[in-house]
């Protein structure tokens, strides 16, 4: 089984993996969830052999107990000892962006348009400034497409965990190894695109103005949250704070558009509550118990004197 993240880099990645190792089952965790929950923690540890991609599941380490456990990964991530692998460039002090060029390196793969995917679905329209845009490049000039057409196959891709629709990331590993024109004429894909911009529109239209930041409660069952804030934050130019209100938690991002503060010590704070939380520099997203999201946003306009 390959259990991979739902995000274009994940799907490129098992893409990949499939390419060099054959057919095998695809599970994505719950999507939101960077962990196994004990449900899908259940239907993985059945199988065999475990290969997770472009994830650091703390789940790692109990699989063993059950599978034969191989990790390729890009993320901040401590050695998992009983794996049969654990390849992941950060072990040795190098961060790759993404984990589709961890494979390429891995098996010598080559820098095709799965490779490019990876780097543009982590990295946007950033990818420009590092090295591994010279594949971005060549894959544009081969495929004979634009960089908008790549970003726009991004989209489409991750518009599928948008939706929270766990299936349909799957799927999109098979739609994405017929090809990258498959994926851009994918009429699903697209539909789910207009959908998705509407309910991101919607939302940060609502956002109240407090001076120094914005601020928004919502109530939506996708995952638009981050794009949600972003779309606030770098509209408004200046601090967003966004809670989201779902059936089974509640979500919270903030999001610095000027380096107005440093996330790291918000995220630290979330993790010494117990929450699941993440992020860098310029962004904070965080998990909550359903009902949390409020008292959790006033803790944080508190530390952050607002
Ligand atoms: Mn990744």
């Amino acid at each position: 089984m390959i259990v991979h993240h739902w995000d274009t880099d994940g799907i490129t990645s098992a893409a990949i993996y499939i390419r060099i190792h054959g057919e095998d089952e695809l599970f994505t965790p719950k999507i939101g969830n960077f962990y196994l929950d004990a449900e899908d923690f259940e239907r993985v540890k059945d199988s065999e052999k475990v290969t997770i991609l472009d994830m650091n599941l703390p789940e790692a380490e109990r699989l063993c107990d059950y599978a034969e456990v191989y990790i390729y990964d890009h993320h901040r991530a401590t050695r998992v000892e009983c794996a049969r692998e654990h390849y992941n460039p950060y072990l040795m002090g190098v961060m790759y962006p993404s984990c589709t060029t961890v494979l390429m390196e891995r098996f010598s793969y080559p820098p095709d348009y799965l490779v490019a995917l990876g780097i543009l679905g982590d990295k946007g329209p950033d990818a420009k400034k590092i090295e591994e845009w010279k594949i971005v490049e060549k894959v544009m000039h081969h495929e004979k497409l634009s960089l908008d057409a790549l970003l726009l196959a991004v989209e489409l891709l991750d518009s599928s965990f948008k939706m929270n629709d766990r299936k349909e990331v799957i799927d999109n590993v098979h739609l994405v190894l017929k090809g990258i024109r498959e994926v851009i004429e994918s009429e699903k894909l697209h539909r789910n695109l207009e959908f998705i911009s509407r309910e991101i529109e919607t939302w940060s239209r609502k956002a109240e103005d407090r001076g120094k930041y914005m601020y928004l409660e919502m109530r939506s069952p996708y995952m638009i949250i981050s794009s949600v804030t972003r779309r606030i934050a770098w509209g408004m130019k200046k601090p967003a704070v966004v809670v989201n209100h779902k059936d089974d938690r509640d979500e919270f991002y903030i999001r610095f558009p000027n380096s107005e503060s440093s996330a790291l010590h918000l995220i630290e704070m979330a993790k010494s509550l117990g929450y699941n939380a993440g992020g860098k520099e310029e962004v904070m997203g965080a998990v909550l118990p359903r009902g949390k999201g409020k008292e959790f946003a006033s803790q944080i306009l508190e530390v952050l004197k607002w």
